[in-house]
Order: structure tokens, then sequence, then C-alpha cells
């Protein structure tokens, strides 16, 4: 259930719902009326409408168009109803209602994993906690384990829940962070009176998950510059109005910093507020091992109040230090300074390098696409060729395909590549679940027929420990057929820590066996980790960046796991889907 964003969902317009918001707001209707305690039979028809409008695979338009929402199984009158309302209007009155009714700190705790809206009801109503802070209190207290039904276990989980909520709350996801940022540095770069204006920060560096925006600007009427920040749209709170630095809250808790400086003063402070503070700790050393102080004001002869050295631009920075230009997806503080230093930078990957990716889905499993409008995607992202991998049986969540069903889907994409009707090529692929054992979930011999295979876990892994997940992987990563192993410790970035897992001994085994390890570019996952690809590299594991599309823009998010790539210091030779279709057809070991 995707109800983590859902308490403060920014209204900023009233707009028609699309499919997937409609049924978020089902599934919200369901927990709020668990909250509120209203009978089960209420409640699961707004479940069970979620489900049902999630998976029907005609087009919401259509079936409002011909009246035949009722006709889908699950759906009733009332809730097919609030389907239309919502579709056509974007507004629900009933929802509006239901949400004022619940206590914002009732709300609050929905978001927390694992506990659902019938124990949220349950506190309430016994223990009277209304609030995070007061939920805490009574897990801490021993009053949550001594209710009926409850237990020490229970209100340890709500603890650990308590606290995941507030590590996570405090970060943002990448793609989140640019979606907010983007607008301002462009709006910026139009103002008469900016010189220069960058993103600075962790976004800049593009980390996975961002603390907070920070922009750069140089110019000389920092006034002008200033009244325009505070008062973009979105901007929820000004926490600070000054001449030189000035910071809002936007809608949905992101905050940003905005400094203005002068115009010689720009690359000095944009290279110190890209940070990362290591990185700066490393270049403020190495500075004054050349009689140099360096700081956000510029470069200045050690101890001296003379004048700062002017550089005219960052690539200026490091050359006066002298080092190459480093990229800032690199400045962690890591080995970047070193090598930068012998000009042995690598010649990090680009999106346009790459010619297309193999993990991405169909309406075949849960997918919104059909593999002709997956394809009409990558031949407009200009990619030569693009890999189905649809869930396989086990995830039945997800609606994974049979045997049967993926031996006719293999069937379809033959006659699709032979039929001429598209320059994109597809692979015929399968994401595996890799089961508790370390058996993949179909037979070798359909796995021997399929041109790839993804393999990967979705079930069970957290609560297996840590020698037992290692062992599973590595299982399938021996498994002839496997090609790749996706998002390798199934973490969801601010909502779910990886389960337990020995990465080096899994990227030993990709090594061994010649088998390839998934950066997935959904930006919740992001994993592997940039970090750990140092020891992937070394070894000689091909990377493979995938957007795991589940709809045909899906596909975009590609750049998200470039990002990661970049910032692991990878270079396109080092990742499989570089390749051209030729060379991918070669990899694979298929010629069909
Ligand atoms: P975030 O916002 O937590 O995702 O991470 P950053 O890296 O954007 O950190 P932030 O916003 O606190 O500061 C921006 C940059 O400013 C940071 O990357 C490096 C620089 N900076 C901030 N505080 C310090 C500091 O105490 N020492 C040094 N050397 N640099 C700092
Ligand atoms: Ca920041
Ligand atoms: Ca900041
Ligand atoms: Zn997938």
């Amino acid at each position: 259930m995707r109800i983590a964003s859902y308490p403060d969902r920014p209204q900023i317009e009233i707009m028609p719902k699309d499919r997937d918001e409609i049924v978020e707001i089902l599934e919200e209707i369901a927990v709020l009326l668990q909250i509120k305690g209203e009978n089960a039979f209420k409640i699961r028809a707004y479940e069970n409408g979620a489900r049902a409008l999630e998976r029907t695979s005609d087009s919401l338009e259509v079936l409002i168009q011909e009246d035949r929402l009722q006709d889908i199984d699950g759906v009733g009158k009332a809730i097919a109803e609030k389907v239309v309302t919502l579709f056509q209007t974007g507004k629900l009155d009933y929802y509006d209602n239901l949400r004022e009714e619940v206590p914002e700190g009732l709300r609050e705790m929905a978001r927390i994993s694992g506990l659902g809206g019938k124990s949220i009801h349950k506190i309430h109503k016994e223990l009277g906690v209304e609030s995070l802070d007061s939920l805490r209190e009574a897990c801490e207290s021993g009053r949550v384990a001594s209710m009926k039904g409850f237990g020490e276990k229970s209100a340890a989980k709500i603890l650990k829940g308590l606290d995941n909520l507030e590590k996570f709350s405090q970060r943002h996801l990448l793609s989140v962070a640019e979606e907010v940022a983007r607008p301002v540095v462009e709006g910026l770069r139009k103002l008469p009176s900016v010189q220069r204006a960058e993103i600075a920060g962790s976004l800049r560096r593009r980390k996975e998950t961002v603390g907070d925006l920070d922009f750069i600007v140089a110019s000389d009427e920092p006034e002008a510059v200033m009244d325009w920040f505070v008062s973009r749209d979105g901007v929820s709170e000004v926490t600070a109005h000054g001449k030189t630095k000035s910071s809002v809250r936007f809608e949905g808790g992101l905050q940003a910093d905005l400094r203005v400086v002068s115009d010689v003063e720009f690359p000095a402070a944009l290279h110190h507020f890209t940070g990362s503070k290591d990185h700066n700790v490393q270049m403020r050393k190495r500075a004054l091992e050349q009689g140099l102080s360096l700081s956000e004001w510029g470069l200045q002869k050690k101890g001296g109040d003379g004048d700062y050295e002017s550089v005219a631009d960052e690539e200026g920075l490091f050359e006066r230090l002298g080092l190459k230009w480093i990229p800032p997806e690199l400045r962690e503080g890591g080995w970047e300074i070193q090598r930068s230093e012998k000009d042995e930078l690598p010649e990090l990957v680009t999106y346009g390098d790459f010619r297309g990716a193999l993990h991405n889905h169909t309406r075949a499993s849960d997918g919104k696409g059909t593999l002709e409008e997956m394809a009409a995607a990558a031949e407009d992202l200009g990619w030569e060729y693009l890999g189905i991998a649809d869930h396989s049986r086990s995830s039945f969540q997800a609606n994974g395909l049979s045997e049967e069903r993926l031996y006719e889907q293999l069937e379809q994409i033959r006659k699709f590549n032979s039929s001429g009707q598209s320059s994109v090529h597809i692979f015929a692929g399968t994401e595996c679940d890799i089961l508790k054992d370390g058996d993949l979930d179909f037979s070798d011999e359909l796995l021997a027929e399929m041109d790839y295979v993804v393999a990967s876990i979705h079930q069970g892994g957290f609560g297996q420990d840590k020698d037992t997940v290692t062992r599973r992987i590595i299982r399938a990563l021996e498994h002839p057929s496997v090609t790749l192993l996706a998002h390798p410790t199934g973490r969801l970035l601010l909502q779910r820590d990886p389960y337990p897992v020995d990465l080096a001994k899994v990227i030993d085994a990709a090594a061994a066996n010649g088998k390839w390890i998934e950066i997935n570019a959904h930006p919740v996952r992001l994993d592997l980790d940039w970090r750990e690809w140092d020891r992937a590299r070394d070894k000689g594991v091909l990377a493979c960046v995938n957007p795991d599309a589940h709809r045909p823009e899906g596909l975009a998010h590609l750049r998200y796991g470039v990002d990661m790539a970049r910032k692991a210091g990878l270079t396109a030779g080092e990742i499989a889907n570089t390749r051209n279709l030729a060379e991918m057809k070669k990899l694979l070991g298929c010629g069909k």
C-alpha cells in the first residue's frame, strides 16, 4: 500500500485523478474507516475496490464512458460512483470529510509501517493515544504490550516503526528533490539580476536521498533575488529572509537554502556548498599543504589578510590546486582527489551511452503498459532494445506469470520482433523469484528458453538471517540461466532498510559465475548502492542499470540509475546495457 505519502499530500489545484491516484485514495479510505472502527464489511468493499481497479486492464476512461465500472468483480455501486467523481472532478466530499473526522495524529500513525488501521483504532480507543509522541510513550511504558491482542513483540515493532518514520521523514528522495529544485534554478537563471545560478549540496552530488536543497546564485542585487525566492509557488513557510541567505520550506516538508554571492565569489561558494563535507575537508587540507587557505569565500594566501585569488569557475579552482575538475557525483571524500591529482578520474557513463534496459514489466504482470506501448516508449528514447521481465508465478501479489503464460509471452515477443513493426528489438526475459532456499521459480527448461533471466528476492528476505539470505542469492547466481541479480538488498529508500545480506560474498559469487548486478533505477530502490561498486568493479562484475519500469513513462527513471552509476565511478564499458544491439545479443548468447 502506498500510504506513505498521504498525510500531507499537497492539494495545489484540483485535477482529475488518474487510476493510480484513485486506487491510493480508496486504500486510504479503507484505512481511515478502520481507524474510525467502522464495520469490516464496508472496509473490505474499499479494499476490494482498490485491488480490482488496480488490476483491470481496461482504460478507466472507457469503463466510465461505457458505464461498465460495476461489471468489474469487486466494484459495487457506491465505489463506482466515487471512482467516477474522482475521475471527473478530482474531488470527493466523502473522502475530504473522512480526513477531517480522523485526527491528524492518528493519520500520521498510519504511516508507521506494520501498524494497520485496526490497531490504531484499538490503541486510540483503549489508551487514548492520539499522537506519535503519546504512542511512543504508551509503547515505552508497557501500556501497549499489556493490551489484549498485543504484546512485547508488537510494542517493540511499533517503536521500531516510529524510529524509522522519524529517521525517514527528515530526508527526501532524489527524484522528489529534483522536481522541486529544477523549476527554482531555472527561474533563478531567468532573472535579469542573476549572473549565475546552480543547485549545490547533496542534490548536485546526486545523492539517493536529500536532506535539504542548496542554491547558489551570483548577483549584484541580492534583495531582488531573495524576494523572488521566498515567494515561489509551493513555499509554505519562510524561515529566513536575509541579504545573503534565505531559507524556505516547501509543501511536502522539503527545505531549501539560497545563498547569494558576488560573481567572483561564485566558484568557491559553489564548490563549498556542493560538498560533501568530507570532500571539503580533504580539499582544505590540500590547499593548506600548498600554502593556501580554502573557504566558501575563495582561495587566500595562508595567514595573510590579502586579496582572495580569483578563479573564473570551479574548473579554475581545482586547477589552482593541481587537480582536474571532479564531477560532483564523485565528491564524497573517497578516492576522487587522489585520482584527480594523477589525472586518473574515470570517464563517467552518461545517459546518452545507454542503448536499452533489461528489467521492465508489462500488464502481463503488474505493469500498466502493453508490449507495444513499452516498445514505443523505448523507441522514443532512442533505444535499440528493450527487455521485458515480468514477474514469475510465486509473486502472486504482482500477478506473476505461470509457465504457460510465460511461454505465450515468449511467443508474442518473437512475433513482435519478426513483424518489423518497431525499430526496437525486444528481449524476452523473466524476473524470476529466488525462492526461500535459493531455487528459482521456473523449471530449468523454461529458463533456458528465455533470452535472459533477472533473478530477485520478493518474499521472505526480511524473515531470514544474513547467512541464509546470502546463500539463497548465491545459489541463484550459480544457476546457469541467470543473467543478472536485481535490486540485491531489497531496500526501499525512506521506507524499509535492506534485508541482511553479505554483499561482499554476493559480489564475489557474481564475479565467479560471470553474472551481472543491477543498479535498479527506480527512485525508491537505487539498489545496488553506489558505495558497493569499488569491489564489484575490481572483480570485473558488469553493472546493468534498469528502470524496473511498470509503465511506459517509467523507462525515463533510468536517469536516476545513471546518477548512481556515476556516483559509483562507473564507465560505459563497465555497464552491460551501454552495448549496442548486436553486442547485447552476443552477451546474452541469443542469435534468435
Ligand atoms: P543533505 O542536505 O543532508 O542532503 O546534505 P548536503 O551535503 O547538501 O549538506 P548541507 O545542506 O548541510 O550543506 C551543504 C554543503 O555545505 C555540504 O555538502 C558541505 C558544506 N558544509 C556544510 N556544513 C559544513 C561544515 O561544517 N564543514 C564543511 N567543510 N562543509 C560544510
Ligand atoms: Ca543540502
Ligand atoms: Ca543546506
Ligand atoms: Zn521488477
